[in-house]
């Protein structure tokens, strides 16, 4: 008798309509699904991130038992019997001695090279497929990229609208004649902005389980689990999908770069979990949100940044990763070697836009788009603080964080790691802009119309400081070239102020202390 076919399921792969399950028979199948230490522990994650991936595995696995799937699930138990995604493929085949393993190739680097050798350490035949969740395939990436100096999101979105035919006219031209809305994008809160809240779901008690789990072995890691409330199941996502469709998609466009203090969430769709976990899928949220528009209940501009979101950026920075790893990750144009400071942990910090990110990020294991790239990642730029140190910080923190998505928006969006391949500029800015975007600044030590010296805005001074000291490479460049007419008309004195003001603060940060990110 030839043994089944083994599935391995992995926990950002929680989708009904994988390829590996497609066209299985119930009674000639077994899935795997694995809790391993590896996963894990490879970076001290966030504690809600740990317990979002569990409960959703738990659930998942649940839900395919109910519809007749023979599940064998490993719960994180002993290091030595749950340990790496190989291990308990290795001791599944000896359990259920398979004629075949198929499995979806694996979304980051390090887990694919080993999926990658389980053809030789394995006696059974084993199939990688390829992740068809995503609407760009590698091969037409590539082939996208080939021969392109640089790299722009704006062009590879273009062929994807056309590749999906989302938001386009009967023409072949863009709905409403242009491809992006974004200068309507960029509206200022006004005083008061609040949106309505998105839906919680009270944990419960598998998500409470695992929470005990969570608390009982990772309890030392960053972040809290008081206020867990992801969706765990595809019920509960399309619920939360359900929310923003009918209440925030209409100023999800206009206020997506806004940023007030204590609203976490504002028009987000804070979706992105559900999505990278596989219990949503991106395309039908894009249908979703163009329906919203077709029949009246949302504006171009916001469902158009919704989807360029999603079918652009998403799509674009996942084939972006593939394209250049495994050097993504040593990347290091800048040069920058400064430590983390230790206030990205701790939220101690003077600087209110900085403390209440930070605090958003522990509570939540999330903060919105324009706080992770002007705040966080600003500061991180400007300071010129070491790539690898960012990385392991956005890895860590984030309940959406997989290497395939954070390391590009990370190495090469915000510190501008990879020498300008993914972006035109650096995404460098003073305190004027997040004065202009948000209400931090009225509630901060320091001043945003200070530029040096005694409580002016440290982002002024730091942000003279990086143009000045990268001034070589970025002169050349004519987005951002000009700024030095500026810089040159101060005269000496005045830069001196700016420079020395920069080092004085720089001078100041406490550097993380080791152990945060990673153990040992
Ligand atoms: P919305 O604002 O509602 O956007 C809709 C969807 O668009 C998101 O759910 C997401 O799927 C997609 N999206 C938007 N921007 C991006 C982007 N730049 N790259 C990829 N997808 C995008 N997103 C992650 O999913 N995981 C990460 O680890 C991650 N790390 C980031 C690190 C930095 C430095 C920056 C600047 C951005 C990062 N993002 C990451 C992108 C973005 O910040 C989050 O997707 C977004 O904040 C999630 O919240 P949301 O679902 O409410 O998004
Ligand atoms: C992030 C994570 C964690 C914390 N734990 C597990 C786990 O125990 N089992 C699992 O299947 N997946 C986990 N994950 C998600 C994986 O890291 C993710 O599937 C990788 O992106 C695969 O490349
Ligand atoms: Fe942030 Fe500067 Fe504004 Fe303070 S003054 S909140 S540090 S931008």
């Amino acid at each position: 008798m030839p043994g089944p076919v083994l599935v391995p399921i992995l926990g950002d792969q929680l989708t009904r309509d994988l390829a590996s399950l497609r066209g299985r028979t119930k009674d000639d199948t077994v899935i795997l699904m694995m809790e391993v230490w590896d996963e894990a522990t490879y970076v001290r994650h966030h504690k809600q991130k740990i317990a979002l991936i569990f409960s959703a595995m738990r659930h998942f696995a649940e839900e395919l038992r109910d519809a007749g799937w023979s599940v064998d699930y490993t719960e994180l138990g002993n290091p030595d019997n749950a340990g790496s995604f190989t291990g308990e493929v290795a001791r599944a085949i000896e359990r259920h001695g398979p004629r075949l393993v198929s499995v979806v190739e694996a979304g980051e680097w390090r887990v694919r090279q080993d999926m990658e050798q389980w053809a030789d350490k394995f006696a059974c035949e084993i199939e990688i497929l390829r992740d068809d969740r995503f609407i760009c395939t590698q091969a037409e990436f590539d082939d996208w990229a080939q021969d392109r100096k640089e790299l722009r999101m704006e062009f590879f979105y273009r062929e994807m609208r056309r590749k999906t035919g989302l938001l386009m006219a009967e023409d072949g031209k863009p709905e409403g004649g242009a491809w992006n809305y974004d200068s309507e994008n960029r509206k200022p809160p006004k005083e008061g902005l609040a949106a309505p809240e998105r839906p919680k779901f009270e944990p419960d008690t598998v998500t409470q389980e695992v929470i005990e789990l969570v608390e009982a072995r990772f309890g030392d890691h960053f972040g809290s689990l008081d206020t867990f409330g992801w969706p765990v199941t595809r019920d509960e996502a399309e619920e939360a999908a359900d929310a923003f469709f009918a209440e925030r998609i209409e100023c999800f466009g206009p206020y997506q770069d806004a940023m007030v203090a204590g609203e976490d969430d504002l028009f987000h769709s804070m979706l992105s979990t559900s999505i990278n976990l596989g219990l949503l899928d991106p395309l039908e949220l894009c249908r979703r949100a163009e329906e919203a528009y077709r029949a009246g209940r949302a504006p171009l501009n916001s469902v158009e940044g919704f989807v360029r979101q999603i079918i652009g950026w998403r799509e674009y920075v996942r084939g972006f990763y593939w394209h250049q790893m495994p050097h993504l990750q040593e990347a290091n144009a800048l040069n920058a070697q400064r430590g983390l400071p230790e206030f990205y942990w701790t939220g101690e910090t003077e600087m209110a836009c900085l403390a209440d990110c930070i605090r958003s990020t522990r509570d939540n294991a999330h903060a919105h788009h324009i706080q992770r790239l002007m705040v966080l990642g600003n500061f991180a730029l400007l300071a010129g603080v070491n790539p690898r140190e960012v990385q392991d910080w956005y890895l860590v923190v984030y309940a959406d964080a997989y290497e395939w998505v954070e390391l590009p928006n990370v190495a090469a969006m915000i510190l501008y790691a990879d020498g300008g391949k993914l972006a035109s500029k650096p995404y460098a800015a003073s305190g004027n802009y997040i004065n202009k975007m948000s209400n931090y600044c009225a509630g901060c030590t320091y001043s945003p119309s200070k530029k040096t010296g005694e409580g002016a805005c440290p982002f002024n001074p730091l942000y003279w400081h990086f143009m000045d000291r990268h001034r070589e490479r970025l002169e050349q460049n004519h987005r951002i070239g000009r700024i030095y007419a500026t810089w040159d008309r101060m005269g000496e004195e005045r830069q001196r102020d700016y420079l020395d003001s920069a080092e004085a603060f720089l001078d100041r940060l406490e550097p993380a202390r080791a152990g945060w990110a990673r153990n040992g």
